[in-house]
């Protein structure tokens, strides 16, 4: 079977095919460690394109760059991404949207809470690439980017820009999140990382 259909078909099975034009970063921004390496847009083609099928969007297949794509040994790659903590619903919007004063009242659903989110809230990497975060905190509030499986807890001070490299050495699904009391359970995303065998 086509590596790279099969690599599709994982990701559809993880329900992140469809989102890959939304908040997800998946492998854009990638730096490959070979000049021979295929083009990271082509993962994200559909599985008919990759096949020799017209797709249901009728784009044209282009067979030869899959095939010479698929033919490329599989080598561990460093994706570069910017993570920012994102304010949604803080208690420095209660003068613009007057809701927020009841929620974030004594009986209110947010009492004690703010919401916030990381942008992107999903990173998709393959094992044994090297991942660089750029996590950026725009604002006062203190937060964390903390992936307890992977041992990281990362402190995004107020106002700051921080960077961290580590290797995604395990395939699986790892929720990172801001462990400060106030944020949870709203501040958190996802980390995919894909078995090295999907890539090949
Ligand atoms: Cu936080």
């Amino acid at each position: 079977m086509d590596a790279r259909v099969t690599r599709r078909r994982f990701l559809g099975t993880l329900g992140l095919a469809s989102l890959s034009l939304g908040g997800v970063a998946t492998l854009a921004g990638c730096t490959n460690k070979t000049s021979s390496a295929p083009p990271m847009e082509s993962s994200n083609q559909p599985a008919a394109q990759q096949s020799g099928t017209p797709s249901a969007t009728g784009a044209t297949p282009s067979t030869n760059q899959a095939t010479a794509a698929s033919n490329q040994p599989a080598v561990p790659q460093t994706h570069n991404f910017t993570v920012t903590a994102v304010p949604f619903l803080v208690h420095e919007m209660k003068g613009m949207l007057q809701y927020l004063n009841e929620d974030f009242s004594s009986n209110g659903i947010l009492n004690g809470k703010e919401v916030y989110g990381f942008y992107p809230s999903h990173l998709v990497v393959y094992e044994g690439d090297t991942v660089n975060l750029t996590l950026v905190n725009p604002e006062d509030d203190e937060h964390t980017f903390t992936i307890r499986e992977l041992e990281i807890n990362y402190i995004m001070k107020g106002k700051s820009l921080g960077k961290i490299s580590f290797v995604a050495s395990k395939a699986g699904t790892f929720s990172y999140a801001c462990e400060e009391e106030e944020h949870m359970p709203y501040m958190w995303g996802q980390l995919v990382v894909l078995p090295r065998s999907a890539r090949s």
